[in-house]
C-alpha cells in the first residue's frame, strides 16, 4: 500500500483508497523498449503533483497483475471487490484506475456484487496514457478523486454508488457504454441521465443520484456464473450457427442483441431453436443493438412472439449491464430460474427503468 504526501495525509478526517489496475492510464514510453509499459504508481505524485494539493488523503493499492482491461475476467471483478470489501471500513471513498475497454463491464459487475452500498465507488481510465503530452489521464483521475471525496451539507457521501467518470461526466456505471475509441469522451450513458458535469465545478445531477441509506448493513457477493454468452443477430444468421451456440455444454443463460425495439425474425426454425432453450431451462434476456431506447417485447410481431417463446425482456439495459446481472443472478440462484427471471425484470442497483 503507498501512502500519497497529500495537503492532508497527517490527519484527515477523509480518506480515499485508489486501487490501480491497469489500463492505458498508466502506460510511459520504454525508449529502450520502443513500446509502452505500465509505469511505477509509487511515481504518481512526479506524474500529477496536483495530488499534493488536495485536502484528503490517498492511499494507493497496486494489483499484482496489470491488465490491459482487455484481459479482465470475472475473477478480477471478485478480487476488485473483495479489496473494496476489506477496506470499506477503513475508508470513505473508493476510485479504481481501470483499462477503458471493459470498464463499462467491471462497473456493472461491481454494482451488482455490492449490496447496500453506501460509499462512493469511482471508476476512471485514460484514452493516452500518463506519460503522454495530451494525456487524459491527470483530469479523469483528479475529478474522480474530488468526486469521490465530496460530500454533503450533512457530510454524506454525495454519490454513493458505483459510476465512472470520464471526460467531464459522471455516469451511472450499469448504465454507462464505451462509445469511442479515438476521442476524449469514451462513455456515454444514453438511458439515464449523466450523474455529474464537471466544469468550473463539479455540478451533481441529484436527483438521478442512488439516495444515500444506511440502514441496511453493506456486503459483497462472492460468486459470478459465467456460464453465459451475448448473441447478437444478423441478417442471415443460420440455423447451424444458432444450433452450436445453444448446444454449448454448460450454457444456463443468453443475452441475445436482438433489433430495435427488440425485434427478431419469425422464421420458424428460428422461433423452435429458441423454445427449445427455453424448455431446456435456458434463460433468454432479450436486449437492443440500439443504444438508446428500450425492448418493447409484443410491439411489433416480430417480438411478440418471443414473449411466447418465454424470453425475458432487458427493457433498457446496456449488454454490459445485462451479461453481468445475468452473471450475477445465475451465481446466486442456480437453478431456480423463476427467480432469475424475476430479479431479471427488476431494477436491483438501478440499471433498468
Ligand atoms: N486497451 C486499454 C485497456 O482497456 C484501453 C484504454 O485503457 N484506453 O486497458
Amino acid at each position: 500500500m503507498i501512502k500519497l504526501d497529500t495537503a492532508a495525509s497527517a490527519s484527515s478526517p477523509l480518506s480515499v483508497l485508489v486501487i490501480y489496475t491497469g489500463g492505458t492510464f498508466g502506460m510511459v514510453y520504454d525508449r529502450r523498449l520502443e513500446t509502452l509499459v505500465p509505469f511505477n504508481f509509487e511515481q504518481i505524485l512526479e506524474r500529477i503533483p496536483e495530488l499534493a494539493r488536495l485536502r484528503f488523503s490517498i492511499s494507493v493499492l497496486v494489483l499484482d497483475e496489470l491488465l490491459d482491461s482487455s484481459n479482465m475476467v470475472p475473477n478480477n471483478w471478485l478480487e476488485i471487490s473483495r479489496i473494496i470489501g476489506e477496506h470499506y471500513e477503513q475508508y470513505d471513498s473508493f476510485v479504481i484506475v481501470h483499462g477503458t475497454d471493459t470498464m463499462a463491464y467491471t462497473a456493472s459487475a461491481l454494482s451488482f456484487l455490492f449490496e447496500n452500498l453506501n460509499k462512493p465507488v469511482i471508476l476512471t481510465g485514460a484514452q493516452l496514457p500518463i506519460g503522454a503530452a495530451r494525456t487524459d489521464a491527470v483530469e479523469n483521475f483528479i475529478t474522480a478523486l474530488e468526486i469521490a471525496a465530496a460530500r454533503d451539507e450533512q457530510q454524506r457521501p454525495m454519490v454513493p454508488e458505483v459510476a465512472i467518470y470520464f471526460h467531464s461526466y459522471l455516469l451511472r456505471g450499469n448504465r454507462a457504454r464505451k462509445q469511442e475509441s479515438s476521442q476524449f469522451n469514451a462513455f456515454q450513458s444514453e438511458n439515464y441521465p449523466y450523474l455529474a458535469e464537471a466544469g468550473v465545478t463539479i455540478d451533481y445531477n441529484r436527483p438521478y443520484i442512488r439516495a444515500y441509506d444506511s440502514t441496511k448493513p453493506f456486503s459483497v457477493h462472492e460468486t459470478l456464473d459465467a456460464n453465459v454468452v451475448i448473441l447478437k443477430l444478423f441478417p442471415g444468421i443460420s440455423p447451424s450457427v444458432m444450433n452450436s451456440i445453444f448446444s454449448i455444454e454448460g450454457l444456463k443463460g443468453v443475452v441475445l442483441e436482438t433489433y430495435g425495439a427488440g425485434n427478431a425474425p419469425t422464421a420458424p426454425w428460428f422461433l423452435e431453436t429458441l423454445e427449445k432453450a427455453t424448455d431446456r431451462g435456458l434463460i433468454l434476456l432479450n436486449v437492443s443493438q440500439c443504444t438508446g431506447g428500450r425492448v418493447l417485447q409484443g410491439r411489433y410481431q416480430t417480438s411478440k412472439y418471443l414473449n411466447e417463446m418465454g424470453l425475458v425482456s432487458g427493457a433498457d439495459l446496456t449488454s454490459e449491464a445485462a451479461v453481468t446481472k445475468l452473471m450475477f443472478l445465475l451465481g446466486q440462484y442456480g437453478n431456480d430460474s423463476a427467480m432469475i427471471r424475476q430479479k431479471l425484470t427488476e431494477s436491483l442497483r438501478g440499471e433498468l427503468s
